[in-house]
């Protein structure tokens, strides 16, 4: 049976305007086991999807797996709770939430890298507003190291290039065969701004994150977190994208990360309702 999760009208007005809400304590001490022990399965054994970034000094490390779940049952658990595809669902009112992309970030502890300010949306397969990230911790996570997001930017209308990765101070140290940032999105599209180099020209909403809370936001934020030199624990996040049904498929222009379905056995019309594919994006929750 699954849990009935409430979140309050002004919760769903916040995440509307702002573009994120942070939804105190909505994981049960049964999920925080499951979050924990597929991150660090997935750090002590990364997949052929992952990548680890270093500073240009080799200080610290980040681990980026994408697509977790797909090899972790612990996260696939998580995943067919349906907790976070009803959060994602409730905030963006929508009847179905449909899963569209997963992350692990696993930062380790000692220097936490900054995560350079980008979009999601140019590395996806979808276009649109019903767009929402869930991102968990399972560290508590002062609000300078936790993703952090231009307010109102999911209302800018723009798509911007996966280029300004380029820009940030991290390095790519390896990447798997199947998996690298490299020639990923559309080189046409504009570079994002400058958000670390010039802070205090945006309203950055930023939160102090405990495990258990989900910290929730459009799927077109402008977003992207802080360093910090010295930090006594890993900073482990799991994040995963859900979309409404009439979220639509993007077919890319240049490299994209994968649906979580097989694509090639069920291909998806360029601007295709999601709803009408749940082969290539599974339903995680549906109302009632
Ligand atoms: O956890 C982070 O530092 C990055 C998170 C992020 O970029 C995302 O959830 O899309």
């Amino acid at each position: 049976m699954q849990r009935s999760l409430a979140v309050t009208d002004e919760q769903i007005a916040t995440y509307q305007r702002d573009g994120a809400v942070l939804l105190k304590g909505v994981l049960a001490p049964d999920d925080l086991r499951l979050l924990e022990q597929g991150v660090e399965q997935a750090y002590a054994d990364p997949g052929r999807r992952s990548s680890i970034v270093r500073s240009p000094e080799g200080e610290g490390e980040t681990l980026v797996e994408t697509s977790p779940s797909q090899r972790s049952p612990a996260l696939r658990a998580l995943i067919d709770s349906g907790l976070m595809a009803q959060l994602a669902g409730r905030v963006m009112q929508t009847a179905s939430a449909q899963l569209v992309f997963e992350q692990i970030f696993y930062k380790t502890k000692g220097r936490i890298l900054p995560t350079p300010w980008h979009q999601d949306t140019p590395f996806l397969r979808v276009r649109g507003m019903d767009m929402c990230r869930v991102w968990l911790t399972c560290d508590p996570s002062p609000a300078d190291i936790t993703v952090q997001m231009v307010r109102g930017s999911h209302r800018w209308n723009v798509v911007y290039s996966t280029q300004a990765e380029a820009m940030a101070p991290v390095v790519q140290a390896e990447a798997r065969a199947e998996y690298n940032n490299e020639n990923l999105g559309d080189p046409n599209l504009p570079l994002a701004p400058d958000v670390a180099r010039y802070r205090d020209s945006f309203d950055i909403l930023s939160f102090d994150v405990e495990p258990g809370d989900a910290l929730v936001f459009q799927g077109n934020m402008l977003h992207g977190a802080f360093g910090r030199d010295q930090h006594d624990s890993p900073r482990r996040a799991f994040a995963t994208m859900w979309g409404g049904p009439e979220l639509r498929y993007h077919e890319p222009k240049g490299k994209a990360f994968p649906p979580p379905g097989d694509l090639r056995a069920h291909p998806v019309p360029d601007g295709a309702r999601i709803g009408d594919h749940p082969a290539v994006f599974p339903v995680g929750w549906r109302e009632g």
